[in-house]
């Protein structure tokens, strides 16, 4: 579905009025605080996050699936949907392709389309936990790791395809979740995985173009119980920093256990110039997937603020970071749930913007606990969504993308395009 932009317009008159009362009013606000409202506008609408291709269907969970209904069927109606998305919000203008999910068929014509969606591709992802119908050996016992040399070299194989993928469309980096493990102690010597990992891991890398970087992604479990190749930001630090300069760590926010501090690894990765990029989203107890600050959006703006911090550090070199989602849904609207998510990160985004980082390092160094932790409250808690709603109006987004979302009736529309029982690949 492609929409017609003079909708948003005519959308946006109703709500011209209330929004220029609401940014008024914090604009000024924040201008008495010290604040450059006008930077701060342009930091927000220059942000973008990727929408990974496998989270515009249903998700579902291994008990079952439910579809909603309407879901894109092909990688050109992903693409379509991430196309609307990024109308709708100005903010999210990149894909990110799970290879074999989403093999595009014919790279010129997928970019030409992309392109006709002001899309660029982000980081492509490889997939050696699933046995496809074509291949010759099963991961069912790992596959950068395995035992077996033939199936390490068809697992690296398909690395170096995905690669090809990417660059045919445009990536520049590719991104590998391994998910071999272990179920049961004894199971593996962890030596050995690690170092059977490496030799695999060094032959994708030498497989990367110039300009290319590899995010090497971590989790503690799943679908592995007993233990993990790579299983924290720890091992993930490791292999970046014997493989070289293009491996660098990536952060999936529910790739934790519980009450992990997520935002000193983040300072870690960022001091040591190793922080690749970010798959977002919100957790309770492990890899739930859920929206994006649905359950800990002070961790999110925790997080933020050593971004925000660290990036802007004379200390800190660490090259530019890939954004991305990585949640997928079994109960709401995949659409409706990314224009949430995006929301949730750009808002932990603007807050982390606003804190005072001079009066932050000075509480700091005096140790006045009671005012650093007012500083950053302060922010946390200041409304920064007319600000985001402005950064929308002025960049031709919706000032409410999804009361416009509910309010065109977008799903139906889908539903009638592509029919009821629709099922997008992933997982
Ligand atoms: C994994 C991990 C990967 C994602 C798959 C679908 O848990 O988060 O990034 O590609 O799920
Ligand atoms: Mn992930
Ligand atoms: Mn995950």
């Amino acid at each position: 579905m492609i929409l017609d932009k003079s909708l948003i317009q005519q959308y946006n008159e109703q709500l011209a009025a209330t929004q220029q009362k609401k940014f008024n009013f914090l604009k000024a606000t924040l201008q008495d605080e010290g604040h450059d409202v006008t930077a701060l506008l342009e930091q927000l609408a220059a942000f973008q996050i990727a929408i990974p291709s496998w989270a515009l269907g249903t998700g579902g969970t291994r008990f079952g699936r439910f579809s909603g209904g309407g879901e894109p069927r092909s990688l050109e109606e992903k693409m379509e949907d991430v196309g609307l998305l990024h109308a709708l919000n100005q903010s999210s203008g990149a894909i990110s392709l799970h290879i074999p999910w989403d093999i595009p068929q014919n790279a010129t014509a997928i970019k030409q389309l992309a392109a006709s969606f002001e899309l660029q591709f982000d980081a492509v992802n490889s997939n050696t936990f699933q046995d496809q119908n074509d291949q010759n050996y099963s991961y069912k016992f790992g596959s950068l790791s395995h035992t077996d040399k033939q199936v390490r070299d068809q697992a690296i194989a398909h690395n170096v395809e995905v690669i090809k993928h990417g660059i045919d469309l445009g990536s520049k980096a590719l991104t590998i979740w391994l998910s071999d493990g272990t179920d049961f102690p004894g199971q593996q010597n962890f030596r050995r995985s690690f170092q059977r990992t490496l030799d695999s891991f060094q032959q994708i890398y030498d497989a990367l173009p110039e300009d290319w970087k590899v995010f090497i992604e971590y989790k503690p479990y799943e679908p592995h119980f007993y233990s993990t190749v790579v299983a924290d930001w720890g091992t993930s630090l490791l292999f970046c920093q014997k493989l070289g300069e293009k491996a660098l760590g990536l952060v999936d926010l529910g790739h934790h256990l519980p009450n992990t501090n997520i935002e000193q690894i983040v300072s870690r990765f960022l001091m040591e110039g190793k922080l690749g990029g970010f798959h977002f989203n919100d957790s309770k107890y492990g890899d739930d997937d859920l929206t994006v600050g649905a359950m800990q959006p002070f961790q999110l703006f925790l997080i933020f603020n050593e971004l925000v911090e660290g990036m802007a550090s004379q200390e800190v070199q660490n090259p530019a970071l890939s954004w991305m989602i990585d949640a997928s849904h079994n109960v709401k609207d995949p659409l409706e749930d990314l224009l949430q998510s995006i929301e949730a990160i750009k808002i932990a985004l603007a807050q982390a913007l606003i804190v005072d980082r001079k009066k932050l390092e000075n509480a700091q160094e005096q140790n006045d606990t009671t005012t650093a932790q007012e500083i950053l409250q302060h922010a946390f808690r200041t409304d920064v969504r007319p600000l985001l709603a402005q950064a929308r109006l002025e960049s031709g987004a919706a000032i409410d993308p999804l009361a416009f979302y509910r309010q065109n009736k977008i799903r139906q529309e889908l539903i009638n395009q592509r029919g009821v029982k629709t099922y997008s690949t992933g997982l």
